[in-house]
């Protein structure tokens, strides 16, 4: 009986609403924010997801598909009209093209629009025909998160932060010598001002293909169309106390306060904000490959780059979110066909641990999470090999370098996951049990039957995750 009535209030509001309710009601907004450090595969991630949803033959894990429940996907022009469209014909040409290769490093927001047509199940399923959902999928890149944290830091505390925490890196030696004898409360001289900014920049571009993760402010790698201006020629300074009137000093912490006011605050207005459900991709082998050092700063990267979906400690964003939060963080470790499947348990669980810290806060403030490995554009087959009478599963594929055919077994990953995030912790110079191989494979060429989508591995869970329970 209750059901019944609340069945009948259902119909009886439906026909009394106007226009744009009725929208909101029957044309639900999903936005995805899909996101990760530079080369975690954001691009190729939501190409393949997008080419998987206009045809769903290997989604299954996708309950509505499985369900047949999905009458139709379509590609929409998106509703944000100073936001790049996501360049999806492009990069699936790229992928799925006669000779593919991986699309172009890409490095700024973009978004699409892609709507489903959907057959309700249970209550209203009797009730209504099927209704459009829109999925707005959202690109940006994760480095741009990590500038959260200027927000509540003055440029003085900013640039002891960041001088203390490079000091040592050599990648930083020219920037730490571009220092030496500058007197920041000296008066203010542009040239100058442009150079330690530029070396800076060149700091950090480098700082990030050494594979350090803390590398902000996060525009300085993609300036784009702000590039050469005020905002972006900064740089941290040797100061104390507070800066004197028309110094170095004065002007870089005026540029900084901008930086601030008018990159970050507005990212975090405009886009993020608006996110309901949140993907953060991860290249948990590739840092595993690279050592120790790079798996502990990627932790910290991750546990940075998550303080933003805990927003109680940011009292601006806290204000800006009104209590709205992203509903499901999904942590997902990418490219996970450089494993045979035999391995997968092992990369999640090292996905698992390495956003535990965060994972937890991230529960705390009410979101759902999961964390799992997925590839998003499956290039590699798997096979068996016997080496010294031990039987190893390889993946097999074409190398990107030599255009080659090769068998790789990349290494035994722990079962417990601490045994690699321990001696990262620690500071080890290298893995105990030896290195852990990684290769680039290009995309396999692809022939794909009708109502396939291009291969992958457990997108379709990632989605299920993601937005399933709307469809
Ligand atoms: N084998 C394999 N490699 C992948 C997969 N996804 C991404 N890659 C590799 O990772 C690289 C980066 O992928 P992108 O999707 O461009 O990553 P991104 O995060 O968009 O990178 P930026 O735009 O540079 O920040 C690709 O060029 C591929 O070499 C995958 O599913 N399988
Ligand atoms: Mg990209």
């Amino acid at each position: 009986m209750v059901i019944s009535s609340l069945a009948d209030r259902v119909v009886r509001s439906v026909e009394n609403v106007g226009d744009t309710v009725s929208e909101a009601l029957f044309e639900p907004v999903i936005r995805l924010g899909v996101t990760g450090l530079a080369r975690s595969g954001k691009t190729v991630f939501i190409t393949s997801l997008v080419a998987n949803l206009l045809d769903r033959g290997r989604m299954p894990g996708l309950v509505a598909a499985q369900e047949g429940r999905i009458e139709a996907a379509y590609l929409q022009p998106q509703p944000d009209d100073t936001v790049p469209r996501f360049d999806y014909e492009t990069h699936l040409g790229a992928l799925t093209g006669p000779s593919p290769h991986w699309p172009d490093s890409t490095r700024a927001i973009s978004e699409l629009r892609l709507s489903l047509r959907v057959r309700p199940t249970g209550l209203l399923s009797g009730l209504q025909g099927p209704r459009t959902v829109h999925l707005d999928i959202v690109d940006y890149p994760g480095e741009w998160l990590l500038d959260l944290a200027l927000l509540d830091r003055s440029f003085g505390d900013w640039s002891r932060e960041t001088l203390e925490r490079i000091a040592d890196r050599r990648c930083a030696a020219d920037y730490m010598s571009a220092l030496a004898g500058i007197d920041a409360e000296a008066a203010h001289d542009e040239p100058l001002a442009q150079s330690l900014a530029q070396s800076f920049a060149a700091y950090l571009n480098a700082a990030r293909d050494t594979g350090y993760y803390d590398c902000t402010p996060g525009r300085f790698l993609l300036p784009g169309d702000l590039a050469g201006s005020p905002v972006l020629t900064f740089a941290p300074l040797p100061v104390q106390g507070s800066s004197v009137r028309r110094s170095l000093h004065r002007e870089m912490e005026r540029r900084f306060e901008a930086y601030k006011a008018q990159v970050v605050k507005p990212f975090f207005r405009d886009h993020f904000s608006r996110i309901d459900r949140q993907v953060v991709l991860v290249d948990t082998l590739g840092a595993i490959s690279k050592g120790p050092k790079a798996v502990e700063d990627m932790r910290h990267a991750l546990a940075d780059i998550l303080k933003s979906f805990r927003p109680g400690r940011n009292a601006w964003l806290t204000s800006l979110l009104m209590g709205k939060r992203v509903e499901k963080i999904l942590f997902a470790a990418t490219k996970a066909d450089h494993l045979h499947h035999l391995q997968h348990p092992q990369l999640t669980g090292i996905m698992e641990a390495l956003t535990r810290d965060a994972r937890d806060r991230a529960q705390f403030a009410g979101a759902e999470t999961a964390a799992l490995s997925l590839a998003a554009l499956r290039a590699t087959t798997e096979e068996m090999h016997t080496h010294n009478g031990q039987e190893l599963p390889c993946v097999r594929g074409t190398l990107l370098e030599t255009g080659k055919q090769a068998a790789l077994y990349p290494g035994a990953l722990p079962d417990d996951p601490a045994h690699l995030l321990k001696p990262a912790r620690d500071g080890a110079e290298g893995w105990l049990d030896g290195d852990y191989q990684a290769m680039a494979f290009a995309p396999a060429a692809l022939t794909l039957k009708t109502g396939d989508g291009p291969p992958h591995i457990r997108l379709d869970r990632a989605a299920q995750f993601l937005f399933g329970d709307r469809l």
